[in-house]
């Protein structure tokens, strides 16, 4: 077997913890992977690029071009990570047969069916984006838009998306998280804030008077500080989004880099939990601002999967990645981003919970901090790596070496 897990297994029996447990629910915890690292958030159907103030920069060669494309380095990139998980699409990859198109109010079941093809084939159930953004008539608002014929366009769309989201539950027999993003807000000190936001309430309110099954499709709603170019402003701000989400049985969810910069969402996560029966979270890396970079083993990444599993309220959080970097390459960024998630998910199941909270509660401060640093040390990195042989996956950097090959192979010769 393998002695250095053995020895690993002994140390943490010694703190009360079960490392097989630990493996078991390493594995079955599923990360929601995000189609949009593959081509810096493009999609398929238009040539218009980002908007609505995110940004991807970088112009590493080989992004995905095509359906086949995206699926073929996601495969790559999921051969190198163990555990279960699921896909997260934007309707924006909607894949048209030769000379079909269907505007985003207009897209139906029948556009995903070859995603529903692929999700199934691996096991994954898939979870949803309406695209509000990257498109014509998303230049400057969208649900909030003040021009009724726009705002119509974008609820039209939010609606097909729905009945989108039921079709994967339905395909896939796992419910689908719908998450709902506007661009919407404005750059300089507005007028008006309360219009817009009444605008967004009435289209919400039209979105779910529509039936849908809501055992099937979660319908998230995701706030934002500011964005490049709406820095006065956002229509979708924390307030309006929670609180709608709490009057309307919706689920909020939480982008770490959505905050302003000193507040951090492992310190929102136990006061949603307590208030909402379900959380959705996009876990991303901001550095100076909403810049969206792979995440990786950090603090904060460690502190927000800490929470997480401390809650014990893990089945109620979906866990999703939003990050997109175009200036390495792609498929080494999905595995950095996904694994380094699953470590800090990790790390947390490897600790005393419940000891530490007995110190914090009797008020033995001290002794509390002192746990905490010897946890540190402990041997983590070996129930890591038999995590990953027993997934057979690799668990040194070697995967990286067959990233360069394809790279080679592949990636290169894509123009
Ligand atoms: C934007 C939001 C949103 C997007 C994705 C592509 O700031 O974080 O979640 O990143 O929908
Ligand atoms: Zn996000």
């Amino acid at each position: 077997m393998n002695a250095i897990y053995d020895e690993a297994k002994k140390r943490y029996a010694e703190y009360g913890i079960d490392t097989e447990e630990v493996l078991k629910k390493l594995n079955e915890a599923v990360i929601s992977v995000h189609c949009w690292q593959g081509d810096d958030v493009c999609g398929f159907d238009s040539d218009t690029g980002i908007s609505g103030g995110i940004q991807t920069t970088g112009n590493y060669p080989g992004k995905a071009r095509t359906p086949e494309e995206l699926m073929q380095d996601l495969d790559k990139a999921l051969s190198f990570c163990g555990g279960r998980h699921k896909l997260n699409l934007h309707a924006s990859y909607a894949i048209f047969e030769k000379g079909e198109f269907a505007d985003r109010n207009a897209i139906e079941p029948k556009h995903f069916r070859k995603w529903v093809d692929y999700a199934k084939a691996r096991g994954m159930g898939i979870d949803f984006n309406p695209t509000l953004f990257g498109h014509p008539k998303a230049a400057s608002f969208t649900l909030s838009s003040p021009d009724e014929e726009i705002r119509r366009f974008w609820v039209d769309h939010v609606k097909a998306c729905v009945r989108i989201s039921q079709y994967f539950a339905e395909e896939t027999g796992e419910p689908c998280v719908m998450n709902i993003w506007i661009p919407d807000g404005y750059k300089d000190i507005p007028a008006d804030r309360i219009g817009p936001r009444a605008r967004f309430k009435k289209s919400l309110d039209e979105i779910i008077s529509m039936p849908y099954d809501k055992e099937k499709v979660y319908i998230t709603l995701e706030s934002k500080v500011f964005g490049i170019g709406l820095e006065a402003y956002t229509v979708g701000s924390a307030e309006f989004t929670l609180g709608y989400a709490q009057q309307n049985g919706l689920v909020p969810l939480m982008d770490n880099g959505h905050y302003h910069p000193t507040e951090v969402v492992s310190d929102k996560i136990s006061s949603l939990l307590l208030l909402n029966r379900k959380l959705a979270l996009h876990v991303t890396r901001p550095m100076r601002w909403d810049s969206d970079h792979v995440v990786r083993l950090d603090d904060e990444t460690k502190e927000i999967a800490k929470e997480i599993v401390a809650s014990g309220r893990m089945d109620d959080i979906a866990m999703a990645l939003d990050f997109f970097d175009a200036s390495i390459n792609r498929i080494a960024a999905w595995v950095v981003g996904i694994t380094s998630f699953r470590k800090a998910l990790l790390a947390a199941m490897l600790t005393p919970h419940a000891a530490l909270r007995t110190l914090q509660d009797e008020g033995k401060y001290t002794r509390l901090m002192v746990m905490q640093e010897q946890l540190k040390m402990l041997p983590a990195g070996a129930v890591w790596e038999e995590f990953c042989r027993r997934n057979g996956v690799p668990a040194d950097e070697k995967w990286m070496d067959e990233v360069e090959k394809y790279e080679r192979e592949v990636l290169s010769a894509r123009a």
